[in-house]
């Protein structure tokens, strides 16, 4: 019998079949939304016999697995991504035209996959997408959130949160597993005693037991069969466990968990339910391992052999007490045994420096939530402490600490149980070993290693650009598809000017189905030809849009002021979710939007000047915005923004990227030179530097400077709102605060940065070479490299053969 999509033939018929047997009528009798599902249960099939060959590859080839730890993972959309890997786009493309639909009406029924708060959660669905691509088994854990992170609408210019209620017509490619299930257990008290071995056996007695059930989606490597899983779980009711008369409250408390994503990735709250939410998928997911280890070996005893587990960030680090917990008394190791086992099999990536994103937990509510997990810890604390002293380090224990002053230090506890730490850019990684982790390097300087972020040149390249992907295969070949490096073969056409009109072509193309959505969702009209200048990331004061916005504030202000001065036409692109309790960066949206109402509204300056803002950034948003920038904006304050992967979409799609030395900006001008993008600002030492010697003040720098204090009093004297008090919040973190982000500081320094990107615009056929220059250098940047990179140095997985 032919397989579904042999051709577009085979396709349509099954594709008719498998509707009406799933609607219970005539094909042409279906809505799109049955067409939708039915063709979604066909790729599931597809990929289900490639499922299979994978598992039992990984069987017969004994093959290590790696098992990704994250909170969060930000998946987007999958229908074009599991058709392109398939290699099966074109024959459904041809199938659904024929039975009269357009593919991209099934691709847009898709909703967003938005299970994360921003970066971190974007590059835990890279990573997935490249390991499958490059053949090793890797499978994501997380948590099926009913809602992600919420749906931002912008009301009055300010921000609105709604829910995100992506399970609507449901997922089509999770697979609902209810044999793979767990207890997980919280509350309570645990008692033990000391059996005739002398062993401490220990007995919890829990006050909350829920299930959690697997539902696994196939992650569907680039023409291969490699299909890996991304394992969510849900909670359900543990029917033997419900307290007695306390239906209701159960009820709630199971649904509770896996209610919505923790939106914030700044403040650090003691949200209880947040750290039952890190224990009800850690819990489930070792047990899944250990289940599955068993199956297929002996014993634990070769477990950091066939198991590499990684943390991203420290959402997942009670993986490290749990696995301890599992052991000891759930197979009878004894400490030093388990501990081994371990350390060698958890590895740990940390993603901020922000003390305030550093994870810490109240003492009392570990105890209270986790009491066997504590225990634990704080055994793990005392043999920690015990360690350093022996070292001759009792004087920097203090920065060590798991527990100290009343909270556990999750950070620190990740250390402690790994056998690798690492930062995700080149800069990054040194502000770790230096100074955020500098005891801990001196303790373990081996475990200290850099992997610099990427992302998959296969979603942000290849699927959401097929215009610039057709001029890349034309002008060097397909060899980048699997060796994104080849991208390189571009230098040998940056100077001829046929291959750069071409380019800009692209972009002139990318820029109307950009401004097209613009004009569809906000009613604006934006001017392709003018620049388009891109900031599109969660909203934070670090980030600095503030900066960006004061920009435009000053550019608008000058030109109604003084008729000669006219900029070259200019459109500002923000999109940007602000936490909903992250009150100043709510206060940043607000003037954005009334900037842009008044901008945007002007006469006067509306053909040089647009400013919007795209609400609801989202990965979606993301594939149409990044590919459509002149100019991507990485303004963060320098030390601060640990990597930043926006910064590669846009530098692969041909932007020139206008940053701080920070993150992986850094890189990213290492590999493009100077003179192809521009960067401004101070440096992390000039900063360290000012703050050291508390020698900024930023009330001395508005009265010095003419234009940051136009700019600086425009918000509380009328002239964007009436109400003097619509941005006392920025006021006053300018002013009163001394500007703990170095806005005002870097300014200037930006304005003339932005001054010298206009001249280069002007001159098309060098910006077109810039461009095509930091698409040929952004091969660097694929998360295949990245993944290679962490293979080689901390999981040692051994490519599936078949
Ligand atoms: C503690 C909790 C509330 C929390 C939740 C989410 C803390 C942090 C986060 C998320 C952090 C995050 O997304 N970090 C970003 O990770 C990217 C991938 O490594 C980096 O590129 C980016 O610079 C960093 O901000």
């Amino acid at each position: 019998m032919p397989n579904t999509f042999d051709s577009k033939e085979t396709f349509v018929e099954k594709l008719k079949e498998t509707t009406s047997d799933m609607y219970g009528r005539d094909f042409e009798e279906t809505n799109t939304i049955q067409r939708y599902r039915a063709l979604g249960s066909l790729i599931l099939e597809e990929a289900g016999v490639n499922w299979r060959i994978t598992k039992n590859a990984v069987k017969k080839q004994q093959a290590k697995q790696l098992y990704y730890f994250s909170m969060e993972f930000l998946m987007g959309r999958l229908m074009t991504s599991n058709l392109m890997n398939l290699g099966v786009y074109d024959v459904v493309k041809d199938g659904l035209e024929d039975l009269g639909m357009d593919i991209n009406e099934l691709e847009e029924l898709e909703s967003d996959a938005g299970l994360g708060n921003g970066g971190l959660g974007r590059l835990a669905a890279c990573f997935m997408d490249s390991l499958a691509s490059l053949n090793y088994a890797g499978n994501g854990n997380c948590i099926r959130y009913r809602y992600g992170l919420f749906k931002q609408e912008i009301v009055n210019n300010e921000q609105v949160e709604l829910p995100d209620c992506w399970l609507k017509y449901g997922n089509i490619w999770e697979v609902w597993k209810p044999h793979h299930n767990a207890r997980v257990k919280f509350g309570g008290y645990v008692d033990g005693y000391m059996n005739e071995n002398g062993k401490f056996v220990v007995h919890h007695h829990p006050d909350f037991v829920v299930r959690a059930v697997a539902y696994d989606e196939p992650i569907i490597g680039y023409h291969t069969p490699t299909t890996n899983t991304l394992r969510l779980w849900d909670a359900e009711v543990d029917e033997e466990s419900v307290p007695s008369g306390q239906l209701n409250k159960y009820l709630q408390d199971v649904s509770a968990l896996t209610t919505n994503v923790y939106p914030d990735d700044s403040t650090q709250e003691g949200k209880e339910l947040r750290l039952k939410q890190e224990y009800f998928f850690v819990c489930a997911g070792i047990d899944a391992i250990i289940t599955e280890h068993l199956r297929r070996y002996p014993s634990l005893d070769n477990f950091a052999d066939k198991v590499a587990i990684q943390l991203n960030d420290t959402h997942p680090v009670l993986v490290i007490p749990e696995l301890m917990r599992v052991l000891m008394d759930e197979y009878d190791y004894n400490w030093d045994d388990a501990w081994q086992i371990v350390t060698n099999t958890v590895a740990y990536t940390n993603h901020t420096v922000m003390a305030e994103a550093l994870e810490k937990w109240p003492v009392e509510t570990v105890k209270k939530l986790l009491p066997r997990l504590y225990m634990i810890i704080e055994e793990i604390d005392r043999r920690w402490k015990f360690d350093v002293d022996h070292r001759g380090l009792c004087a920097i224990y203090p920065n060590v600490a798991i527990i100290r002053e009343g909270n556990v230090h999750m950070a620190n506890l990740a250390i402690v149980g790994s056998h690798s730490v690492n930062g995700v850019a080149a800069l990054h990684s040194k502000i770790l070993v230096d100074d955020v982790f500098k005891d801990f390097a001196r303790i373990y300087p081996d475990h200290f290693n850099n992997k610099t972020n990427g992302i998959t040149h296969r979603r942000w390249l290849m699927y959401s650009n097929p215009q610039l992907t057709a001029l890349l295969d034309d002008t060097i070949g397909t060899d980048y598809k699997t060796d994104p490096r080849q991208l390189e073969k571009l230098m040998d056409y940056v100077d001829d000017p046929v291959v750069q009109q071409r380019f800009l072509d692209v972009k002139k193309e990318r820029k109307k189905i950009l401004a097209k959505y613009i004009k569809d969702t906000l009613d604006i009209d934006v001017n392709i030809d003018s620049i388009f200048d891109c900031q599109a990331k969660r909203l934070h004061a670090y980030k600095r849009q503030l900066l960006n916005i004061m920009h435009v504030m000053y550019l608008y202000m000058r030109m109604k002021e003084d008729r000669n001065f006219r900029i070259y036409p200019r459109t500002f692109i923000f999109s940007a979710k602000a936490a909903p309790s992250y009150y100043e960066a709510k206060e940043i949206i607000k003037l954005i939007n009334i900037v842009a109402q008044r901008v945007n509204n002007d006469l006067e300056t509306k053909d040089f000047l647009r400013v919007v803002f795209i609400p609801n950034y989202s990965v979606s948003i993301a594939e149409i915005l990044m590919n459509a920038a002149d100019v991507s904006e990485q303004i963060s304050t320098a030390g601060k923004e640990a990597s930043g992967t926006g910064n590669m979409k846009y530098m692969m799609n041909g932007a020139l990227t206008l940053g701080t030395l920070d993150g992986a900006n850094v890189e990213i001008v290492g590999q493009v030179g100077e003179e192809n993008a521009k960067i401004f600002g101070l440096h992390v030492e000039d900063i360290n530097h000012l703050k050291h010697e508390n020698a900024y003040n930023s009330r001395e720098f508005y009265n010095q400077h003419p234009e940051v204090r136009k700019v600086v009093d425009s918000l509380h004297n009328g002239y964007w709102a009436q109400n003097p008090d619509e941005f006392r919040m920025i006021y006053n973190d300018l002013i009163m605060n001394n500007d703990e982000y170095f806005v005002l500081a870097d300014f200037n320094a930006y304005m003339k940065a932005q001054q010298e990107v206009e001249a280069m615009y002007r001159d098309q056929s060098h910006w077109a070479k810039m461009m095509l220059i930091n698409i040929a250098k952004s091969g660097y940047f694929s998360s295949d490299r990245t993944i290679q990179e962490y293979n080689d140095d901390i999981w040692h997985l051994t490519k599936l053969k078949y």
